[in-house]
């Protein structure tokens, strides 16, 4: 990576500590992705991004907002990045997923929570993510109990809005969201300065379609058996969409796809079984369970998760000509996510049903990141409605330290051995 200190100090990090965090992020990717045989040759953008992450999409960000452009930061794909767009601004996804920001976090957050939300804080408190630091505004979401208290919290470091979003789905929560959508518009152009209009949010909601297309494009690819791509790759992509320009990153996947559909037309099965991961997101560097679960004889097909799925399914309509069908057509396609948060949260069993036949899996494993609730109950009648379909799954909870890898991979190995 370049030199990038300067850009970093005018951002007021932490550069002792955030040295820490570039000394070991090069190896550990390394012996995660480099290590992987017969990667796909387009990867290598994705290898460049990661290499780059903390480089050259901060310099791009840095000269945005010199030209009078916003940075926003986001937690949850709730968050409808269309407007963010349509209003000339950056989103970029603020969820960490290291063990490294995690202590920060708990000096001002309760040990016994979860650790994606400690690490997210952590990394704004010790002043070591230069995306953070470069928001001029964070948006939060009232999802979980968690979330919606951190908040508080980070309004002490930097500017927040939240966005009230529904637990239920009845028709009294659709006017409710199409409202909080409308606060959102306002809130944002205030911030930029410029106007949400029809055509600008069209815009917005064409160039996140895309990407959503593409994702798509790709996740198709890995119902082939085996998969042109391996998990830990395919997750990699989902985590760097977060935060990468949507054209540019679209444009890499459909590279990726291309020559996905030359592979597809040769490999031989492996006899691997075919894992779908459920449960809560993995946000960067969160790469412990699929690489456990690869480096054994099995292969991660899909990820029904915020890191997966629920990020690119289902688009926003363009039909209309007012702003409110805009907002009508953000609204139904962000209440068709089906988060743990939501009750009842039926439709998410609908899709682990869907995709097991989709992407002909042999076994499902629910991640739960510990402290979270939300998902850890719901996992009771996941796992009845699956086991009644005939669909093997088991429960990992963990965090974001390696303690417990090994105790992990026993569990994940018996289960292979089971299915
Ligand atoms: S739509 S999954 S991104 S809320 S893991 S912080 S729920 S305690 S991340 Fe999420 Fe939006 Fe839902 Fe997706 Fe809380 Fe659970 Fe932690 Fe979570």
């Amino acid at each position: 990576m370049a030199d990038y200190r300067e850009l970093w100090k005018s951002l007021n990090m932490d550069l002792a500590k955030h040295d820490q965090l570039c000394a070991v992020l090069p190896d550990m990717y390394g012996s995660t992705y480099l290590t992987q045989e017969n990667r796909p040759e387009a990867m290598n953008y994705f290898n460049f991004v990661v290499a780059e992450v903390h480089g050259l999409r901060i310099q791009e960000l840095d000269a945005h907002k010199k030209q009078g452009g916003k940075v926003l930061g986001t937690f949850c794909v709730f968050v409808p990045d269309e407007v963010i767009l349509a209003a000339n601004a950056i989103s970029v996804g603020l969820c960490a997923g290291s063990q490294f920001w995690v202590p920060d976090g708990e000096k001002v957050l309760p040990k016994n929570m979860c650790p994606l939300i400690k690490a997210a804080v952590g990394a704004k408190v010790g002043g070591t993510c230069p995306y953070i630091q470069s928001c001029d505004m964070v948006v939060g979401e009232t999802t979980c109990d968690g979330k919606k208290k951190a908040w508080e919290i980070l309004e002490e470091y930097v500017p927040v809005h939240v966005m009230d979003i529904p637990q239920m789905k009845r028709t009294k929560d659709y006017t409710m969201w199409m409202e909080e959508i409308k606060l959102f518009i306002e809130k944002v152009e205030e911030l930029t300065g410029n106007k949400v209009t029809v055509e600008s949010l069209k815009k917005g909601i064409e160039v996140v379609n895309n990407k959503r297309r593409a994702l798509k494009r790709l996740y198709d690819f890995r119902k082939f058996t085996p998969s042109p791509i391996s998990g830990l790759d395919a997750l990699l992509i989902s985590q760097i969409a977060f935060y990468d320009d949507p054209k540019r990153f679209t444009a890499q996947v459909n590279l990726l796809c291309d020559e996905l559909q030359e592979r597809v037309k040769t490999s031989k099965a492996e006899g691997k079984k075919r894992i779908m991961i459920t449960g809560t997101p993995m946000a960067l560097p969160n790469w412990k369970l699929h690489q456990i679960i690869e480096n054994l004889s099995a292969e991660v097909v899909v990820e029904e998760t915020c890191t997966g799925t629920k990020y690119f399914e289902n688009e926003v309509s363009l039909e209309g000509e007012t702003i409110e069908d805009m907002i009508k057509n953000l609204a139904d396609r962000y209440l068709s996510i089906n988060c743990a948060c939501f009750t009842p949260n039926d439709g998410r069993i609908d899709d682990l049903l869907k995709y097991a036949k989709e992407y002909n899996i042999d076994g499902v494993i629910h991640s739960n990141l510990s402290f979270c609730h939300t998902y850890a109950i719901e996992y009771k009648k996941v796992a009845e409605e699956l086991k009644k379909a005939g669909i093997p799954i088991i429960n990992i909870e963990t965090d974001y330290s390696t303690e417990d890898s090994g105790q992990i991979k026993t569990r994940v190995e018996a289960f292979l051995e089971m299915i």
